[in-house]
């Protein structure tokens, strides 16, 4: 009885209740019609045996086309017949919202649709129970993220998404006009959670979209993201960034499996929580895989799509799904990661999920004239950054965090081919609707 107790159906006593939903399917056998309509929790059988149902109900319930949204009232059977142990026998109905037909997709097509076909008809494609399961799951999943940045400290915030500077480089901002000023959409809280750092509000998190000018299709790139980010002041060194990031994830992925196991069931997946710590690759290790695999990348270069693949492989050998890699040249860092001084280094760091990078961080450059420099270094004007640089000028103290995608994160946790299937309405180049 799950649908008809789960949907806030009304029961009406003596067996007699109301289910609302869509009709899914209607079977007419002649003497004997069925219908089954489906809400978020499941599906119910509506049994019509022709003799014992008013004639004009009968044929107005077996006529519907499907998808057409109804409430019907009638009596609760036991049934052997149904998953659900029990049918409804309809003794009245009423139509909400006739479907049209044919649907733009089908929600009980066994052949797939195109990934492309799909998302243009979203509002369809999230009727089949396993894609909303992803959506349940993601819900979850911020959630889980939430408790656990509570339980160690931090306090949610919400930074602007028009800003006047970019923090992840020119070659991926969006512009907009700002009442006659070029404006950016941000691309990361970056600066903001940073400049946190000064206040004494100095563990801090925030779960919002960050927007990417990004040129190329690929399955791991979207124009909008959703990124958890993560600051904390007082570290000693980028370890302690790492740590809290590995208790966080870890933290996700062992209630996911216990509180998920619902809409897990649904899409057949088992969360298999990574043993910690979790293992360090430096950077000239994974250049090393990717070589000794076929794939040569310059020192200082980033390892890609491709790299990433591959070392994913090489991990996954050895039983790894999640792992950091570390020690990466300063140079392919950003401006605002700190130096590994007397070395081409920096404090930086990634994490890769299943052979894709889920997330970077690092300690920051905390000293005022050592970020000018930095800034200087990378070709940029510290004059644009002139805001962001002010709190860098009146007491700082040491700091580090992250960012991570949350589209990318779940899409690892349930092995989906593509981030746009853990995204609800994704933007790239060529998508700006629905
Ligand atoms: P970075 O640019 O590496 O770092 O981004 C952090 C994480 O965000 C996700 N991500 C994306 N996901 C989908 N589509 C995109 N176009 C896209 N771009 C990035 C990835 C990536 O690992 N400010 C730093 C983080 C920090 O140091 O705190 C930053 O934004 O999962």
């Amino acid at each position: 009885m799950t649908a008809i107790r789960d949907s806030g159906n009304i029961g009406r006593g003596d067996g007699i209740v109301m289910v609302k939903g869509w009709v899914q399917d209607t079977r007419n056998l002649g003497g004997i019609s069925f219908l089954t309509i489906r809400d978020r929790h499941g599906t119910v059988q509506i049994t019509m045996p022709k003799k014992k149902i008013d004639p004009i109900l009968f044929e107005s319930l077996t006529k519907l086309p499907r998808e057409s949204v109804i409430a019907v009232t009638g009596e609760v059977k036991e049934s052997d017949q149904t998953s659900l142990g029990v049918e409804l026998i309809p003794q009245s109905f009423v139509l909400y919202s006739e479907a049209g037909a044919p649907l733009p997709l089908g929600v009980i097509d066994k052949v797939n649709a195109e990934m492309d076909t799909r998302l243009n008809n979203r509002f369809m494609d999230l009727r089949k129970p396993e894609m909303r399961a992803v959506f349940e799951i993601r819900s979850l999943v911020i959630q889980l993220i939430s408790e656990a940045m509570a339980e160690n400290g931090f306090a949610t915030i919400h930074t602007p998404k028009i800003v006047a500077s970019g923090a992840e480089g020119g070659a991926t901002l969006f512009s907009i006009d700002y009442f006659g000023r070029r404006a950016y959409l941000a691309q990361s809280p970056q600066l903001y959670k940073q400049m946190l750092m000064s206040t004494g509000l100095d563990r801090v998190f925030e779960i919002g979209p960050a927007f990417r000018a990004e040129h190329s299709n690929t399955n791991r790139h979207v124009t909008e993201f959703i990124s958890f980010d993560g600051e904390m002041a007082w570290i000693e060194k980028e370890e302690d960034v790492m740590a809290m990031i590995e208790n966080v994830v870890d933290r996700v992925l062992v209630q996911l499996k216990e509180r998920g196991k619902k809409h897990l069931a649904v899409l057949g997946k088992e969360i298999v929580v990574p043993k910690r710590p979790y293992p360090l690759l430096t950077y000239t290790e994974c250049l090393d895989i990717a070589a000794t695999r076929g794939l040569p990348i310059k020192n200082g270069e980033d390892l890609g799509t491709e790299g990433e693949k591959l070392v994913g492989d090489a991990m996954a050998e050895k039983g790894y799904d999640l792992y950091f890699i570390i020690e990466y040249p300063e140079e392919a860092k950003p401006f605002y990661i700190m130096e590994k001084e007397g070395t081409d280094l920096s404090f930086s760091f990634d994490l890769d999920y299943k052979g894709q990078e889920i997330s970077s961080g690092g300690q920051r450059e905390h000293r005022y004239s050592e970020l000018v420099k930095r800034i200087e270094k990378k070709g940029l004007d510290p004059e644009d950054f002139a805001s962001y640089l002010d709190a860098f000028k009146y007491g700082m103290p040491p700091h580090g965090g992250w960012g991570m995608g949350v589209d990318r994160l779940v899409a690892k946790i349930l092995d989906l081919p593509n981030v746009r299937e853990a995204i609800l309405f994704p933007r790239d180049m060529s998508r700006l609707t629905p």
